[in-house]
């Protein structure tokens, strides 16, 4: 079986093209692992070019995706893991949309972050009440105070002294809730995370997991406690192509197809900034599985000549971009 896995596009059309351009239709599957689009528009581009491979394509939404719905229809060939697992020559394919960045129209987090803003909202509009209750009455206190007639040494006025002290001693306890408040709801993001997971495993059941293959748009944790026989996570989201591996898992960043860079010319002896142009290295990954899988991931565009990448910077955007030329040195794969 012969995969074709990339991810976090943004919406760069010209580079699927460009992906379309170097590969040969011999692929099993397209696997997509999110941040295809930035709106449905250039989505559905994406998938048009796609779809001209002639086999399934196996898809999941990443934070750039937060707009599309679950069910929006891709074409016959496009197959949303996360509604579904998918099975292919003997492999169940799965994996769930979003990540903590935005979840998006995931159903869990839509459930879960309900509950929360209930919660949260809850707990404040107690404590705004209590306080609301005691300006309303330092006021009426005030203005009883007032309407009497002074007296030489205002000794009338001193009950509104204790009571501004117990007013600004609840404000002091609502600041001091308010971290505990984000705590929660930080909390509530891991138990989304947790919960996508807890339903990925259900959707596993019946599929044999030394045969699955799990997709999503961030790297997943804790595999090893429900997950420890799945031999092959494929993920994106943290630009840059990784292959690691954990227990019997391996885990593979095939990110990412538009992936702009800082670039300085060649043995430029100091680093002039006017100078520092951005090029795209992105990238996309071959994975062969028979006996044993068979991972390499691909450059879309060679690193123009007489440029190097800026060492320690990942982020080019910003800078003016580098004219690369549109030569096409890699054979078909
Ligand atoms: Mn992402």
């Amino acid at each position: 079986m012969k995969l074709l896995a990339i991810s976090d596009i943004h919406g760069k059309v010209g580079s699927v093209m460009r992906l379309r351009e170097l590969t040969d239709n011999s692929f099993d599957a397209i696997i997509l692992a999110g941040d295809i689009g930035k709106d449905l528009d250039t989505t559905t581009q994406v998938f048009d070019i796609l779809t001209s491979f002639d086999c399934p394509i196996l898809y999941v939404y990443g934070n750039w995706d937060h707009s599309l719905t679950y069910d929006h229809d891709f074409g016959l060939r496009a197959h949303h893991l996360h509604n579904a697992p998918f099975t292919l020559d003997g492999w169940s394919f799965t994996g769930f949309s979003g990540v903590d960045a935005n979840w998006g129209h995931n159903p869990v987090a839509a459930s879960i972050t309900a509950d929360l803003d209930a919660h949260y909202d809850a707990g404040f509009a107690e404590i705004d009440g209590r306080i609301e209750a005691l300006e309303r009455e330092e006021r009426e206190m005030l203005a009883a105070c007032v309407a009497l007639p002074p007296l030489p040494n205002k000794a009338h006025l001193r009950p509104v002294w204790p009571l501004r002290r117990w007013l600004s001693n609840l404000r002091e306890k609502r600041k001091q809730l308010e971290p505990a408040m984000r705590a929660k709801y930080q909390e509530g993001y891991r138990e989304i995370a947790r919960a996508n997971r807890r339903e990925l495993v259900a959707r596993m059941v019946g599929h044999p997991p030394e045969r699955t293959i799990v997709v999503t748009h961030g790297r997943l944790t804790k595999t090893a406690q429900d997950m420890p026989v799945v031999p092959l996570f494929l993920f994106g989201h943290s630009h840059g192509f990784t292959d690691t591996r954990t227990g019997r898992s391996r885990f593979i960043n095939v990110s990412a197809l538009d992936h702009v860079v800082p670039v300085m010319p060649k043995h430029a002896t100091k680093r002039i900034w006017n100078e520092t142009r951005a090029a795209d290295i992105g990238a996309y990954t071959i994975i062969e599985i028979d006996d044993q899988i068979v991972v390499v991931s691909y450059p879309l565009r060679s690193m123009p000549l007489g440029w190097e990448r800026v060492s320690g910077s990942t982020i080019g955007l910003g800078f003016k971009p580098l004219n690369q030329g549109e030569a096409l040195l890699s054979p078909k794969r």
